[in-house]
Order: structure tokens, then sequence, then C-alpha cells
């Protein structure tokens, strides 16, 4: 495997699956595969779970491990061609990127969406510099339009959690006071669409994620009957895909409650973290019995270390 960033470039569900609770079960079989490799993982934003359950895979698999947060602690990068660099940008990505590359066996990404242009975010053009530039494998920690560590760590989860063959997932948009990218949300689609379960996506009119994501996914504007005998409730925030990056509602009335969840088929509660209490979700639902939130955090380990497994195995 020498790039990790959207749902195909896992193959089989099935077969990664098997990888992973192979994995789960005996973390520390594979160290020789790392042995003397190196990965860096670059931030261009915050990260808790991410930084700190890669590094972790990493380590499992016996590999050194470098962190950069390059806002912080690199020179700011320029990824215009062409430019005059007489602004705040001492260095430009083409020069960053190879350097990094030769440090590495493994590089890992979080770009983010930047809302400044949403042709330059849904083309991938920072991780996609890196995939360019860097001569090694490239993971994304998150890029700018998807999130395929979490989305495989969610279907890991939804698997150890189904009570029946087919379950019956929603992924609901709710209410949040700032502009989130629809990272989470185009990535737990696209993985939903491929597993074997009965997806439903609910929000608000003007919510709709882009068609590649959307498409084939039933679509339900009434939350409450997307909640109907629900399996699965996966609560995310996104910004509107239409109207790019803007925040067009805060409706609290779209927040996971108590009421809502009674009418599922007592639905296990779900969301990436971090998450914003009483906007997506009250205390009360994620405190319940019901939410997951921690054990599904716990699989990102396994998600990461299944695809650098892979990835060590194709160097
Ligand atoms: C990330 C996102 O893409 O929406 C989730 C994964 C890292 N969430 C946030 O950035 C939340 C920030 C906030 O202000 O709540």
């Amino acid at each position: 495997m020498k790039r990790y960033l959207k749902v195909d470039d896992i193959g089989d569900l099935k077969q990664a699956l098997k990888e992973a609770f192979e994995i789960k079960k005996n973390p520390y079989a594979f160290q020789e595969l790392g042995k003397n490799k190196t990965i860096i993982l670059v931030f261009f934003n915050s990260s808790l779970r991410t930084r700190l359950s890669t590094q972790k895979a990493a380590m499992n698999m016996g590999m050194n491990v470098m962190v950069l947060d390059i806002n912080k602690d690199g020179w700011k990068l320029e990824s215009e061609m062409g430019v005059v660099m007489d602004g705040d940008k001492p260095e430009h990505i083409k020069e960053a990127v190879p350097v990094i590359g030769q440090y590495c066996d493994i590089i890992g990404v979080r770009s983010f969406a930047t809302f400044e242009s949403k042709e330059d975010d849904y083309n991938e053009k920072v991780i996609n510099q890196f995939i360019q530039y860097s001569g090694v494998p490239v993971i994304s920690l998150e890029s700018a339009t998807r999130h395929p560590l979490q989305a495989f760590a969610d279907l890991i989860t939804i698997e150890e959690h189904k009570q029946k063959e087919r379950p019956k997932v929603v992924l609901t948009w709710a209410p949040h006071p700032r502009a989130l990218p629809q990272a989470v949300a185009n990535s737990f689609a696209e993985w939903m669409k491929k597993a074997d379960v009965e997806f439903v996506i609910t929000h608000p009119r003007g919510y709709e994620l882009a068609d590649e994501f959307s498409q084939g996914a039933n679509i339900e504007y009434d939350q409450r009957k997307a909640f109907k005998d629900a399996d699965f409730i996966y609560a995310k925030n996104w910004s509107s895909f239409k109207d790019y990056g803007q925040v067009i509602s805060q409706d609290r009335d779209w927040t996971v409650d108590e009421e809502k969840m009674a009418l599922t088929n007592n639905a296990k509660f779900m969301h990436c973290l971090p998450v914003r209490r009483n906007m997506i979700v009250t205390d009360g639902v994620i405190e319940s019995k019901n939410s997951i939130v921690v054990p599904q955090a716990a699989n990102r380990v396994v998600s990461a270390q299944t695809v650098i497994k892979r990835m060590l195995e194709s160097l």
C-alpha cells in the first residue's frame, strides 16, 4: 500500500476487518516489520487522538516515530507555485516535503480543509503535494475532504458492537458554533456505503454532502424519522458544502438527546471526538451506557496499525 487517503485504498473491507482484529488481539506480533523504520507525522492542525493513536500504532509495530507540528515548530510553508516569496512563508513545500521524505520511510499528514478555496480543498492540494514530492508512502491523518483512519476505526467499532447481521446506521448532523470540515462525514459515508449496513444520513436542508459521498445513501431530512429503529447513531457537525464552509444553522433542535435516542432500537451513540457537549449531544446521552465513544477512540490505534502494517509490507 503506497497511499491511504480513501476507502478504495484499503480494498476489501471484510479482509481489512479480519486483519484489524488479528492486530487488536496480538498488537506486538509484527515488530520485525517496523524495526529500524521511521514514520514522521506532520500536523498542520491540532490533534489529540490522531496524534497519540498513530504514534502508539507505530510503536506497536516497532517503528521509530517523529512528530512535527509544522505551524509551531517548523517554517511556515508556501504551497503556491511560481510565487515571489517575500511574505511570511520562508520555506517552499517543494523543498520541505522531499527533505522530510529523506528522513523517514512513511509520512502521515494532517492537512484539514482551509475553507479558502473549495476547489483547492476538494482537489486535496496539500496532501497531493506530499504524495507528489515526498518519495515515500503517505497516510492521511485527516485531509481536506476525508478522515480515513477515523472511518476505518468506526467500521471496526460497529462490527464489534452490532447485535444483528445488517444494522441500521444513521449519520446525523448536529449543531456546532464553528465551521467544521465535511471530512469526517464524507469518509464515514464512503465507508458505510461499502459496508454491510443499512445507511441513512439526516441533516437540515443545505447541508447535503458532495454527490460522490451522498449518492447511494438514503437521505432523510426528518431527524426523528431517521432515528426510528436505528442501531447506531453517529453524530457529527459539518459546514455547508454547497455554501462552502458556511454555518447556515445552529438549530439546537438537532442536538442528540435522550428523547430522540428513545426512538431508536436501543442504539449505540458514536462520535469521533472532540465533541461539544449540549450542542452535538446532551450530557445524558454521551454518559449513558449506550455511548461507545471511548472504545471507538481506542480503535484508532487498530485502524492506524493495520494501515501502517500494510505499508511496511509493501516497502
Ligand atoms: C474535527 C473535524 O474535522 O470536524 C474532528 C476530527 C479531528 N473537529 C474539530 O475540528 C472540532 C473543533 C471544535 O471547535 O469543536
